[in-house]
């Protein structure tokens, strides 16, 4: 019943939750969220790196916000239908940032989702440090897009989906750049 109810929301267009002995306990919570913004919080770290977004399209992992951290473009952070939403990728410690490396979402094999105008920000804590919008290309087309910002003391990276192609937006990859001398190991003794 929870399936179906699932279903009638999303259509065809989304895959089924995820099988196994947490199915029943994520389709009644995306019961609860429908039509709902959910505030998504992710546990997923990649080398001082947090993902947050304002919602996702549904609360099973499926679409979660850690999927844009995991280096896999085939993994994907969908929004809701047709809604502006952001993700915030979060620094620990605060870094050099020399550029965004966006993948951007696809839902294959609908291929009906994609971010399409975004503003980037960066922030120190509240204090926005640099600013700029940009467009994506759908990932049919072209999937990656290199934003070169060069920005000292970002804490907070915010990917802003302005608007999107298709059903809803989404990104499955951000990858903070920074110089090489930051990531530069010192030699072993
Ligand atoms: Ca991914």
């Amino acid at each position: 019943m929870l399936t179906l109810l699932a279903r009638l929301r999303y259509g065809a267009r989304v895959a089924p939750p995820p099988r196994g002995p947490l199915a029943i306990t994520r389709s009644a919570l995306v019961v609860m969220a429908l039509g709902a913004g959910v505030l998504a919080l992710d546990g997923c770290e990649r080398r001082g790196q947090h993902a947050m977004a304002s919602g996702q399209l549904a609360v099973w992992e499926t679409y979660a916000p850690f999927r844009v951290l995991d280096g896999n473009p085939a993994t994907e952070w969908l929004l809701l239908d047709a809604s502006q939403g952001w993700i915030d990728v979060h620094l620990t410690p605060a870094r050099h940032v020399r550029a965004l490396r966006l993948v951007n979402a696809g839902n294959p094999p609908w291929r009906d989702r994609g971010a399409k105008r975004i503003t980037i920000t960066m922030f120190d804590g509240d204090h926005p440090l640099w600013s700029g919008r940009r467009q994506l290309l759908p990932r049919i087309q072209r999937r990656t897009l290199d934003v070169e910002v060069d920005v000292e003391g970002v804490d907070r990276v915010r990917v802003h989906i302005d608007s999107w192609y298709g059903e809803g937006g989404g990104l499955a990859e951000i990858t903070v750049l920074e110089p090489p001398s930051a990531t530069r190991q010192a030699p072993a003794r």
